[in-house]
């Protein structure tokens, strides 16, 4: 992964960073690197690993880790996500573990849903990570929904409802940002528009000028971000989260990212990407844009580099391992946790 020479540079001194992320900015752009090459890491090993059967499905965001890592950085624990396809790092940067995100890849016992959602849709209450739904919109009204019931029972905290480009055209997408933009709900609406909806590319899902410019119709504001440069990814959400915070209402950003692998493990890109795709993303490689900036401003000495590699690739390894050495749920769990304790056995129909 070292900076190839078509990467496009980050183009910032160190001054406008620190205007971009405040005082602590050395530490904010470190930390997303070390959480950035965690989630490149997990996305190589977890591919192999469902190529070998060792997992059953894995939805990879390698090329949108700058978006997923910079979500977890600016938000506060009272905040909740509510996932699309390809928001898990967020969760772990939010502070689920490693581990029982594994636990639940290989839907093993210690998989905090035992084994009954789909591998890659991990649920995390304790960092307020929303179960992600596969069926494309469908979260983006229950992140409406949730910002809601914030507002009405005068819980601090704001929404961020993700989704890809492909859910813009969903109808859930116009419902939801209808309600947001009329009730003035605290929700930020994040579009990581990764250019493809499967094989559809983004010029064909919609005759607006950007993804961005869909919030007009519903009352609120739009911008369309770089979402491959951290520092802008990171300013951006900063800044609208403090605007929602401050009771101005909703905001859509519109991260604008290449997706870097097939879409999933069943897609061959090679019938539909042109040829060109492939160079084009890896000079807009979001870890690459940030380590090479950090290289060329002497924040990343060469051992330093090494070792966050090493780190990320041990961390990653002691999780498979302990998740592989789990048995699978017990058969019997099959029942637990889904009846309410006051429903009996004899009134649920479970014998
Ligand atoms: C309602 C619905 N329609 C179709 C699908 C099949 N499908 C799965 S992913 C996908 C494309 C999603 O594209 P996008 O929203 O851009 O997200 P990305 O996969 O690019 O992150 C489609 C059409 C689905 N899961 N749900
Ligand atoms: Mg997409």
């Amino acid at each position: 992964m070292s900076p190839g020479p078509s990467v496009v540079p980050l183009p910032y001194s160190p001054d406008q960073v620190e205007q971009h992320l405040g005082a602590d900015w050395s530490s904010v752009m470190l930390s997303a690197y070390r959480w950035m090459v965690l989630g490149r890491t997990l996305d190589a090993r977890m591919q192999a690993l469902q190529r070998q059967g060792r997992v059953g499905f894995y939805g990879a965001a390698t090329g949108h880790e700058a978006v997923n890592v910079a979500a977890g950085l600016a938000t506060r624990p009272e905040d909740w996500i509510v996932p699309g396809l390809r928001e898990q790092l967020s969760a772990l940067v939010r502070g689920h573990s490693l581990e029982t995100y594994t636990h639940h890849l290989f839907a093993d016992d210690r998989d905090p849903a035992r084994g009954r959602n789909m591998p890659c849709h991990p649920t995390a209450r304790e960092v307020h990570y929303v179960s992600m739904s596969s069926v494309i919109g469908t979260q983006i009204p229950h992140a409406v929904g949730l910002a809601f019931a914030l507002r009405s029972r005068s819980d601090a905290g704001v929404a961020l409802a993700f989704f890809g480009d492909g859910a813009t055209s969903a109808n859930d997408f116009h419902a939801a940002l209808n309600f947001a933009g009329d009730l003035r709900l605290p929700v930020l609406f994040c579009c990581a528009n990764n250019q493809w909806a499967i094989s559809v590319p983004v010029s064909r899902q919609t005759a607006a000028p950007s993804l961005a410019s869909k919030a007009t119709a519903y009352g609120f504001a739009g911008t369309r971000v770089d979402g491959t440069d951290f520092v802008a990814v990171y300013g951006h959400l900063r800044s609208a989260l403090a605007e929602i915070r401050a009771g101005h209402g909703p905001f859509l950003l519109e991260f604008v990212v290449y997706r870097m692998t097939p879409h999933s493990s069943s897609d061959d890109p090679k019938r539909y990407q042109p040829p060109t795709w492939n160079d084009e993303a890896a000079a807009h490689d979001p870890v690459t844009r940030l380590e090479s900036w950090l290289v060329t401003n002497h924040l990343l000495p060469a051992d330093e580099r090494a070792r966050v590699f090493t780190e990320a690739e041990a961390s990653v390894r002691a999780a498979i391992e302990a998740a592989e050495g789990t048995p699978p749920p017990n058969p019997g769990s099959l029942t637990e946790d889904v009846y309410s304790p006051h429903v009996s056995a004899a009134s649920s129909g479970v014998p």
